[in-house]
C-alpha cells in the first residue's frame, strides 16, 4: 500500500469514529463469495506446457493444475477478411483468425512464455496488452510484432480472474475495432466450481462506411468511431455467430458458465438474456460473485463470468439490453435448451419468435439473395425465398404471417387492391409509413403504419417480391434499383433514419 493511500484510510477511519460516537456494533461475518488467495505460488512446477487455444464460443478444459506451471501460448495475428452480416463483408484484424480472439486458460501463479506471431500476409505491425499482466502496457511495449515477425515475453500471472487482451498499436482504438481482443482466464488457485457446459461470448461494436446491413465489402469508419456511432454491435464478430445453428446447446438440468468479455472499443454493455436469471454473476470479471442477477454491467475492456441452470426447454435470447442496439444493430445471440418441459416452472410455449423477429428465420436465403444480387444473378425463386424470411416478423407483426391482417386494424395484403394497384406506392409506404384513412378491398383502416426506414433497398424490394408473389396477388418483381429510385424521390427530414 502506497503511503498516501494509507494516509487517506487512517483519515477516513478517523472521521468514521467521529461520526458515530459509539462503537461499532458486532456484524456477522460476509458470507463466503468465493474470494481467492492472492500473489505468488513459486517457481513453475514440472515440463512447460502449450498452453491449448480455442476459437470461440468454446472455452479450454480446466488446467486442474494443483501447481503453478511454465506455460507456452503462440497465439498468431491475421488479417482477413470475413462476414460481419448477411452479404456483409469486413477486413477483420484477428487473434488467431477470429474476433473474439482465441481463449486463453491459465492458472494463477502460472509463468507465461508468451509468443505472439505476426503473419506475413499482414499489413500492419500489432502487439498485445493483456490486462492479465503485471508489467508496462500489459506486454505491449514488448510485443510490438511487424508482418512476417515474432516476439517473445514472459510474465507470471499474479491475480485471478477473466481478463481482457487486445492490441494497443497505434491507432489503437482502430486496431480494437477491427476485433483485436480476447479473454485470458486465471483460474483461481482452487480452481472453479464444476459446470456442464462453458461457452466464450465477447461483445464489440463495429463502424462501417455503409450502414447497417449494406451489402458487400465495408471499409472502417474512423469518424464514426469517433463519434461512438457503431454500425454495428456484436457478439462474437458476425450478427449470426450464435443465431439458429449457432446456437449455443445445452440440456435442461445443466449448468451453464459463460465467460463474458466486451472488447469495446466503446460501448459498454447491459449483458442480459432474456428469460433467464443468472444465479452468479462474478462481476467485473473479479473473485467474488453476486447472486439472482437479470442484467450486468460489462465495460469496454472488461468482463464478467456468468452462471445459470436451464431449467426449461426453448431458445433463450442473448441481447445487450440497451435494445436498439440488439435489434437494429446485431447485438442478438441464442442458447438452446432440449429437455423435458417442466410446466410448473413455465407453461411450454416456444415463444422466441416474439423477440426475434425476422432474425427467428433462417438466414440463408436471404444470405443466398444478397449473394447473388452482389453478382447480378439475383432471380425471382431467391428474391420471394429472401423476402419471406424478412417478412416474418418485420411485417407479419401486424399484417399477419398469412397477409390475411387483422378486421379494422390492420389492412390485408393478401388479395389487396390497394397493393395491387400501384407498385411505386407500396415501396413508398414502407419507405415512409402510411397514416389517414385507406380503403382496401371495400373496406376503411385509419391507423398508422410507422416507416420500416430500417430495411435497404435489397430488403424492400425481396419483402414487395415476396409479397406480390403470395396469396393471390398479382406477380412481379420489384428491383433494388426502383426502391433506390422511390427513396430518391421522396424529401425525408434531415435526421430521419436513411
Ligand atoms: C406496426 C404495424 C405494421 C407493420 C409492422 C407493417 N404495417 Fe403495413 N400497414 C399497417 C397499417 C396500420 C396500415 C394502414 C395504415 C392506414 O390506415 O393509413 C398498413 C398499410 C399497408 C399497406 C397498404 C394497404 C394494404 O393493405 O395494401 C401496405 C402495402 C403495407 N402496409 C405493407 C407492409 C409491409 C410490406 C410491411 C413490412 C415491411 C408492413 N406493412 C409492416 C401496419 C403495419
Ligand atoms: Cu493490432
Amino acid at each position: 500500500m502506497k503511503t498516501h493511500t494509507r494516509r487517506m484510510l487512517v483519515l477516513v477511519m478517523m472521521l468514521t469514529l467521529a461520526a458515530c460516537q459509539q462503537p461499532a456494533p458486532v456484524t456477522a461475518a460476509p458470507e463466503d463469495t468465493g474470494g481467492s488467495a492472492k500473489g505468488d505460488f513459486g517457481p513453475p512446477v514440472g515440463e512447460p506446457i502449450e498452453a491449448i487455444l480455442t476459437a470461440p464460443p468454446l472455452v479450454p478444459p480446466a488446467t486442474g493444475r494443483k501447481q503453478p506451471a511454465k506455460v507456452v501460448v503462440n497465439l498468431e495475428v491475421r488479417e482477413i477478411e470475413k462476414e460481419i452480416s448477411e452479404g456483409v463483408t469486413y477486413t477483420f484484424w484477428t487473434f488467431g483468425g477470429t474476433v473474439p480472439g482465441s481463449f486463453i486458460r491459465i492458472r494463477q501463479g502460472d509463468t507465461v512464455e508468451f509468443h505472439l506471431n505476426n503473419h506475413p500476409d499482414s499489413k500492419m505491425p500489432h502487439n498485445i496488452d493483456l490486462h492479465a499482466v503485471t508489467g508496462p502496457g500489459g506486454g505491449a511495449a514488448s510485443s510490438f510484432t511487424a508482418p512476417g515477425h515474432s516476439s517473445q515475453f514472459t510474465f507470471k500471472a499474479l491475480n485471478a480472474g477473466l481478463y481482457v487482451y487486445h492490441c494497443a498499436t497505434a491507432p489503437v482504438g482502430m486496431h480494437v475495432a477491427n476485433g483485436m481482443y480476447g479473454l485470458i482466464l486465471v483460474e483461481p488457485p482452487e480452481g472453479l466450481p464444476a459446470v456442464d457446459k462453458e461457452y466464450y461470448v465477447m461483445q464489440g461494436d463495429f463502424y462501417t462506411v455503409g450502414k447497417y446491413r449494406e451489402k458487400g465489402l465495408q471499409p472502417f469508419d474512423m469518424q464514426k468511431a469517433i463519434e461512438e456511432n457503431a454500425t454495428y454491435v456484436l457478439f462474437n464478430g458476425s450478427e449470426g455467430a450464435l443465431l439458429g445453428d449457432n446456437a449455443l446447446p445445452a440440456k435442461v438440468g445443466e449448468t451453464v458458465r459463460l465467460y463474458v468479455g466486451n472488447g469495446g472499443p466503446n460501448l459498454s454493455s447491459s449483458f442480459h438474456v432474456i428469460g433467464e436469471i443468472f444465479d452468479k454473476v462474478w462481476f467485473e470479471g473479479g473473485t467474488r460473485y453476486q447472486e439472482n442477477v437479470q442484467t450486468t454491467m460489462v465495460p469496454a475492456g472488461g468482463s464478467a463470468i456468468v452462471e445459470f441452470r436451464a431449467e426449461v426447454p426453448g431458445t433463450s435470447v442473448i441481447v445487450d439490453h440497451a435494445l436498439f442496439r440488439a435489434f437494429n444493430k446485431g447485438a442478438l445471440g441464442m442458447l438452446k435448451f432440449e429437455g423435458p418441459e417442466d410446466k410448473t416452472i413455465y407453461s411450454g410455449k416456444e415463444i422466441d419468435s416474439v423477440y426475434l423477429g425476422d432474425k427467428a428465420a433462417s438466414a440463408a436465403p436471404v444470405a443466398a439473395a444478397a449473394q447473388a444480387a452482389a453478382t447480378g444473378a439475383l432471380t425471382l425463386e431467391q428474391q420471394v425465398k429472401s423476402g419471406e424470411a424478412l417478412f416474418a416478423g418485420t411485417c407479419s407483426t401486424c399484417h399477419q404471417s398469412n397477409g390475411a391482417g387483422l378486421p379494422n386494424v390492420f389492412p390485408p395484403l393478401a388479395k389487396s387492391d390497394y397493393l395491387n394497384a400501384d407498385k411505386d406506392r407500396a415501396i413508398a409506404i414502407i419507405l415512409n409509413g402510411l397514416s389517414g384513412p385507406v380503403t382496401v378491398n371495400g373496406a376503411s383502416y385509419n391507423s398508422v403504419m410507422p416507416p420500416m426506414s430500417q430495411l435497404n433497398d435489397d430488403e424492400i424490394a425481396n419483402i414487395l417480391t415476396y409479397t406480390y408473389n403470395s396469396w393471390d396477388n398479382a406477380g412481379g418483381q420489384i428491383s433494388a434499383a426502383d426502391v433506390a429510385r422511390v427513396r430518391a424521390a421522396t424529401p425525408r427530414p434531415e435526421g430521419a433514419a436513411h
